[in-house]
C-alpha cells in the first residue's frame, strides 16, 4: 500500500512540478525584509589595476548532436553543450556579459567562486531573472586557482538537464601541469518513455532497497562526457610516460564512478582544494553530483587505455574516455577492457592541504540539518529540509563573524549531494567520528543514513543558498538559506520574473 501511495506521489511529481504552483510563496523574514542593507550594496569588488579578462555568453537553443545518431534539443551558452569554456589566471577581474536568446528566462551561477552575493546568479534571490532578450554582466575577482563551473540557477532541474552549463578555470601564475583537460559528465533522458508509470513504481522501490540512486536512474538513460555519448565522446591524447591533469566535473544528478588504469591516477583536488594524504591503490574516483574532482594522470603504456564507468550500473557503456597517442587518435578501438576496481576514492577520502582551522572551532551557531523524504499533499513527492520545503525551510541564521557549525543527517533514502554557496567549509567528522585530517569543500555528499558535521566562517555577507545539487530534490524542496543579520534581498520569488531560485 505504502509504495502504491508513494508510486501516485511521483507520478505527480513529474507532472506538477513544484513551482509552477508556487509563485506566489515568499521568503522568510530577514531574508527579504528588516533593517540593515540590501545585498546590492554589500562586497562591492572592482577590477583596480588587476588585468580584465572579457567573455560573451549567449544562452540559446541548439540541436545538439549527442551521439549514436542521436539529437536532443539542447539549451546552451554559445551554441555547444557544454558551453564555451572558460580559463583565467588568479588574480584577474573576469566579465561575462550574458544574452538571453532563449524564450525562458535564465541566469548563471558560478558554482565553487567566492565573489560578492549579488554576482551569485540565483534568481529571486541575488538578481531577477535574465528575461528572454535581455542581459546581465557578472564580474568578480577570480582568486583561488582550481576547478570551478558554470551553470543556469532558474529552474536548474530544467535548465542545467537541458545543457545551460560549462567549465570555468582559474589558473595558478605558474602551471604545474602542461597538459590540462576538462571533462564534464552529464546524465540525459533521450528516450522519455523513461519515465513512464510502469518504471515509477519500480524507482521507489529502487529507493526502498537503498541504492540511493533510484530515482535518477529512472530518469535518464544517456550519459555524456564533454556533450558526447559513446563513440562520439572524444578521446584524450597523450603519449607514453606523459602525465596531466585531468579537471572533472558531474553536471548531472547522478553520482559517477570512474576506474582507470591500475596505478595511473591520484586525486590532487577536490571543490578546487588541493588534497593530501596517502593514496594506496585505489583506481576508481566517485564524483557526486556537482562536485569537482581533479587527478593526476600518466599514461603509462603506448597501448591504448580507457577511463570508463564503472560496469555496475546501466548505460555504462555510453561513457567511455579513450586514451589515445597521436598515432592512433582517428581509430581509438572502441572495445578496450574497463580494468578491475580497487578502492574507490570520492571527495572525503583525503583531507586538504589548507585547513580553515587548525583545531576544531566553538561555534556561534549551531543548525541540525535533518534531509529527508516524504509527499507533499497535491504536489508529490517532496525533500525535505527539517521536515519544510523551501521557501519554507527554516534560514540559518548568522551575523558576520560567526563560526557556524552544521549537522546534517541524511534520514531519508535518496543520496543528498549538498552545496553551499558563496563559502567553503570544513568537514570535520563523519557518523561521530572525527577525520584526522578534515577536508575543505563547498560540496558535501550525503547518502542515506550518514551524518557529517561541517564548520565555516560567516565571512561573506549576504543571503547565500544552501541545497541539495541533484537538481531535482532542490525543485521539490531541498534548498535553504544562509541569511546573514543585517542584510535584505530585494528580490523575490516568482513574479513578474517568474524567479525560480
Ligand atoms: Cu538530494
Amino acid at each position: 500500500m505504502i509504495i502504491i501511495l508513494l508510486g501516485i506521489g511521483v507520478v505527480m511529481f513529474f507532472n506538477s512540478p513544484l513551482y509552477n504552483n508556487n509563485n506566489t510563496q515568499s521568503l522568510p523574514d530577514g531574508v527579504t525584509e528588516g533593517e540593515g542593507t540590501s545585498i546590492m550594496e554589500v562586497g562591492n569588488q572592482e577590477a583596480g589595476d588587476r588585468p580584465v579578462k572579457t567573455f560573451n555568453l549567449t544562452a540559446q537553443e541548439t540541436e545538439w548532436e549527442i551521439g549514436n545518431g542521436e539529437t536532443v534539443n539542447a539549451w546552451t551558452y554559445n551554441g555547444t553543450v557544454p558551453g564555451e569554456p572558460l580559463r583565467v589566471t588568479e588574480g584577474e577581474y573576469v566579465r561575462i556579459n550574458l544574452k538571453n536568446e532563449l524564450e525562458v528566462p535564465v541566469t548563471i551561477h558560478w558554482h565553487g567562486v567566492l565573489l560578492p552575493n549579488k554576482m551569485d546568479g540565483v534568481p529571486g534571490l541575488t538578481q531577477n531573472s535574465v528575461q528572454p532578450g535581455e542581459s546581465f554582466t557578472y564580474e568578480y575577482i577570480a582568486d583561488d586557482a582550481g576547478t570551478y563551473w558554470y551553470h543556469s540557477h532558474q529552474h536548474s532541474s530544467k535548465q542545467v538537464d537541458k545543457g545551460l552549463y560549462g567549465s570555468l578555470v582559474i589558473e595558478e601564475k605558474e602551471k604545474e601541469y602542461e597538459q590540462d583537460e576538462f571533462f564534464i559528465l552529464d546524465e540525459w533522458a533521450v528516450n522519455q518513455e523513461k519515465r513512464d508509470l510502469s518504471n515509477m513504481g519500480g524507482m521507489m522501490m529502487g529507493g526502498m532497497s537503498g541504492d540511493g540512486e533510484a530515482d535518477t536512474k529512472q530518469m535518464y538513460d544517456t550519459f555524456t562526457v564533454n556533450g558526447k555519448t559513446g563513440e562520439a565522446i572524444e578521446p584524450l591524447v597523450m603519449e607514453e610516460g606523459e602525465t596531466a591533469r585531468l579537471r572533472f566535473v558531474n553536471a548531472g544528478f547522478q553520482q559517477h564512478q570512474l576506474v582507470f588504469p591500475k596505478g595511473s591516477m591520484k586525486v590532487i583536488a577536490n571543490d578546487a582544494e588541493k588534497v593530501n594524504g596517502e593514496q594506496g591503490s585505489t583506481n576508481v574516483m566517485e564524483i557526486a553530483p556537482g562536485e569537482r574532482i581533479d587527478v593526476e594522470f600518466t599514461k603509462q603504456t603506448r597501448d591504448a587505455a580507457v577511463i570508463a564507468q564503472k560496469t555496475d550500473v546501466e548505460n555504462a557503456e555510453d561513457m567511455r574516455i579513450p586514451v589515445v597517442t597521436k598515432e592512433n587518435a582517428d581509430n581509438p578501438t572502441s572495445d578496450m577492457d574497463v580494468a578491475a576496481s580497487t578502492d574507490i576514492a570520492n571527495g572525503v577520502s583525503y583531507g586538504s592541504e589548507k585547513l580553515l582551522f587548525e583545531e576544531t572551532p566553538d561555534p556561534d551557531v549551531t543548525y541540525n540539518m535533518d534531509l529527508s523524504m516524504g509527499m507533499n499533499m497535491g504536489q508529490g513527492m517532496a525533500f525535505q529540509i527539517n521536515n519544510e520545503i523551501f521557501p519554507d525551510t527554516p534560514p540559518i541564521q548568522v551575523k558576520e563573524g560567526d563560526i557556524v557549525k552544521v549537522n546534517i543527517t541524511n534520514s531519508g533514502r535518496m543520496n543528498h549531494p549538498m552545496h553551499l554557496h558563496g563559502h567553503r567549509f570544513q568537514v570535520a567528522s563523519k557518523n561521530g567520528s572525527a577525520y584526522e585530517n578534515p577536508i575543505v569543500k563547498d560540496l558535501i555528499h550525503v547518502k542515506p543514513g550518514e551524518e557529517y558535521t561541517i564548520y565555516f566562517e560567516a565571512n561573506n555577507k549576504g543571503e547565500w543558498l544552501f541545497h541539495c545539487h541533484d537538481n531535482n530534490h532542490a525543485d521539490r524542496g531541498m534548498v535553504t538559506i544562509v541569511d546573514y543579520q543585517g542584510v535584505y534581498s530585494p528580490f523575490e520569488i516568482g513574479e513578474k520574473y517568474d524567479n525560480q531560485p
